[in-house]
């Protein structure tokens, strides 16, 4: 949900939020996998990057029937994760339960099915003898210099414990882990980016407004005045992770608007990076916002480069698109990733953010 028709009533503060609100069941098991993770992140000198992915729910009830949800399939967040892996880093990954995820969402189930990729070997080919052996299952050949090439990036993943997977349902879940993950990272100072692809509820309805059971139909038409969620980008910027390189995305549908908001948001906010997408365009093209500074220079070549207007002098903007050969390329096995961009980008300016502080 995005700012429609905002009710009267004073938004949360993040301490209010989180005094009145109750954590999720699963929060002290969820931190304390965290810690050790980032424990062994940190002794190897590993920097860590923090992706959030998919959208949050707001629940209509407690006994939940109903509920409102975010748009996001997960592939920003869960693509990045792998070109993050990639690039030597470790990667928390926090995402939408059943949403997409790295290595997997090569084969989702409905754009390319796993079943799909496998043929069945009869080993006994006498018709008249009795099947008792097991046929052999195999992959199809034209699908397996792919399927390697996924299945060792998993494997290695996994065998060097290089990624941590939680995930979250409500937006009550997302801002509790957020925090509780935050506080943890900040124990890593500069070496730690945060990556909120996430598309996060800006309002929700508090437990103690809500419905026990599921709302009951024949009363006419259905109010619900819904409260704000907290500004929880200001909380970790100011209070929970000083030092750590923050990238935010801001997603609109009105081109009009999407300069000005990311704007906004960098303002606002004060963290490094606002990513603005297009919901049409966001897979071909995305725009940095920052301030203009060290971070900031030494532009890749297949980008534009703008400063905004006198208000705005300090504030870069910087278009990242996949051109036409990438666009070509799609035909190929391989189809170019906006995200591989994304992530060199990101790493390259994280990189002068880590060596700005010595
Ligand atoms: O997950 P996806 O690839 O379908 O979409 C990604 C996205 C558009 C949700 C993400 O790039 C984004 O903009 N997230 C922030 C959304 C917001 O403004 O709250």
């Amino acid at each position: 949900m995005k700012d429609s028709e905002p009710s009267g009533s004073a938004p949360f503060s993040a301490e209010t939020y989180f005094a009145t609100q109750p954590p999720p069941p699963s929060l002290d098991h969820d931190m304390a996998t965290v810690r050790s993770f980032v424990r062994k992140q940190t002794e190897r000198g590993m920097k860590v990057v923090l992706v959030t992915s998919g959208g949050t729910t707001v629940p209509l009830e407690r006994n939940m029937v109903r509920f409102l949800d975010n748009f996001s399939a997960g592939t920003r967040g869960a693509t990045s994760a792998e070109y993050f892996i990639k690039a030597g880093y470790s990667v928390i990954f926090m995402h939408r339960q059943f949403s997409l995820q790295p290595f997997s969402r090569h084969y989702s189930h409905s754009t390319n099915p796993f079943l799909d990729l496998l043929e069945i070997e009869h080993t006994n080919t006498n018709p008249s003898s009795p099947l008792t052996a097991v046929p052999n299952i195999t992959v199809t050949p034209s699908k397996r210099e792919d399927l390697l090439e996924v299945l060792a990036m998993y494997k290695k993943v996994h065998h060097d414990e290089t990624m941590l997977t939680l995930n979250f349902a409500t937006v009550n879940d997302y801002l509790w882990m957020l925090r509780a993950i935050s506080h943890e990272l900040s124990l890593l100072g500069r070496s730690v980016m945060y990556y909120l692809a996430a598309a996060v509820s800006d309002f929700f309805l508090p437990s103690q407004k809500m419905s026990e059971h599921k709302i009951q139909s024949g009363k006419g038409s259905l109010h619900i005045e819904m409260d704000q969620v907290p500004k929880i980008l200001k909380s970790i910027v100011d209070e929970w992770s000083r030092e750590g390189f923050i990238v935010s995305f801001k997603l609109e549908t009105d081109p009009a608007l999407l300069l000005p908001k990311c704007r906004q948001a960098l303002e606002r906010y004060g963290h490094q990076v606002v990513i603005g997408n297009d919901l049409h365009r966001r897979k071909f093209e995305v725009v940095f916002v920052s301030r203009n500074g060290p971070n900031v220079t030494e532009k890749a070549s297949n980008t534009s480069n703008n400063n905004f207007g006198a208000g705005e002098s300090h504030l870069s903007e910087y278009w990242l698109r996949l051109g036409t050969s990438d666009a070509s390329a799609s035909s190929l096995q391989h189809p170019r990733e906006i995200e591989e961009d994304i992530v060199r980008e990101l790493e390259r300016r994280h990189q002068l953010w880590i060596d700005a502080a010595s």
